[in-house]
């Protein structure tokens, strides 16, 4: 199937103001009826609705559309080590997460660091949403339309000083809620990074919702990552902290094995993984293979940023 689009990846976003999302919030809780579990007795969920609700979605986005993965697969077959290896564990488990009240603690290079409450943290960026594939270094994919905004915006927030040349996220750290945290099969807290110029590309995407509600608890609620031209490991899941430095960070799946996934993690079809081919990819749901497209079809928006390195050595 040839797939015709402007820009490959691009999507027209839907924006609007965070004045008009809260004011509409109340008023839409009660329209929402079918939503009204998910809405009820938290701001957020509502708001990502909301945004959704004012913004019906665009007919730029009809290309990658129509190419969408099913919701119930997005949403049943997860990596989440958090709550199980296994890709059906996380929605079975991840019900022991609390994600109201959340607090994400903002720490480092920067001159507003300090404790924030998850409201305090999304409330001054407009939501959006978002069709990007998500390539998993395992090499299935997804194509899913998130609710987000730019990192890029929440960055500008912390207003990180000249030393900031990195950016590193943490999941939460609590085997009561993570039950798979009991077992050490990674280095817990998850913990990822991205070099500032990486972070603040326009597709770095903050993301608080997924098919037009609330982040599920196993797609990484409240708050998570998605880079759509890095593996999936990347796009850190529950984050509950978020540190500006000066020297590049050391990162779970790195630690775990730096010989197979490297710090930059970009979608790469030309270098494979030690112990299977990145050539080639399954989109779930379907049972042929495509191929991987170099930086997962968005070298248009991205290449740049790695012009001069060899990506063979920087994996
Ligand atoms: N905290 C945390 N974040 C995580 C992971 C994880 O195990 N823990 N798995 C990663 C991997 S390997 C992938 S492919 C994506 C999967 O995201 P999805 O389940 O929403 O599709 O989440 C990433 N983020
Ligand atoms: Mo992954």
């Amino acid at each position: 199937m040839l797939i015709k689009t402007r820009k490959k990846s691009e999507i027209k976003e839907c924006e609007v103001t965070p004045q008009t999302l809260f004011e509409q919030r109340r008023l839409f809780i009660k329209k929402a009826v079918g939503y009204s579990v998910a809405a009820a007795g938290f701001s957020l969920p509502a708001t990502a609705l909301a945004a959704l609700k004012i913004n019906p979605f665009q007919k730029d986005s009809v290309s990658l559309r129509g190419e969408l993965t099913a919701k119930k697969h997005v949403t049943s077959y997860n990596n989440f080590y958090e709550f199980g290896t296994d890709k059906k564990d996380p929605a079975k488990n991840a019900a022991s997460l609390k994600t109201d009240p959340w607090s994400v603690t903002v720490e480092g290079e920067c001159d507003k660091p300090g404790v924030y409450a998850l409201e305090d943290l999304v409330k001054p960026h407009p939501f959006e949403e978002r069709i990007y594939r998500l390539r998993c270094v395992e090499a299935w994919s997804m194509v899913i339309p998130w609710i987000g905004f730019p990192l890029a915006d929440l960055i500008k927030q912390m207003q990180p000083n000249s030393k900031a040349k990195y950016v590193e996220f943490t999941t939460l750290n609590d085997p009561e809620q993570m039950p798979g945290q009991k077992r050490s099969v990674l280095d817990w807290p998850y913990v990822e990074a991205l070099r500032m110029d990486e972070a603040m590309n326009p597709l770095s995407l903050m993301a608080v919702g997924l098919y037009g509600e609330v982040l599920p608890n196993q797609n990484g609620a409240p708050l998570r990552l998605v880079l759509p031209w890095k593996y999936g490991f990347k796009s850190i899941k529950s984050i509950v902290k978020i540190r500006f430095s000066e020297s590049q960070p050391q990162t779970t799946w790195n630690l775990s094995g730096p010989k197979e996934y490297g710090f930059y993690a970009n979608v790469n079809p030309e270098v494979d993984h030690p112990r299977w081919s990145q050539s080639r990819e399954r989109r779930i749901g379907e049972f042929r293979k495509r191929k991987t497209e170099m930086f997962n079809g968005y070298a248009e928006e991205v290449a740049h940023l790695y012009s001069g390195m060899d990506l063979k050595r920087n994996f």
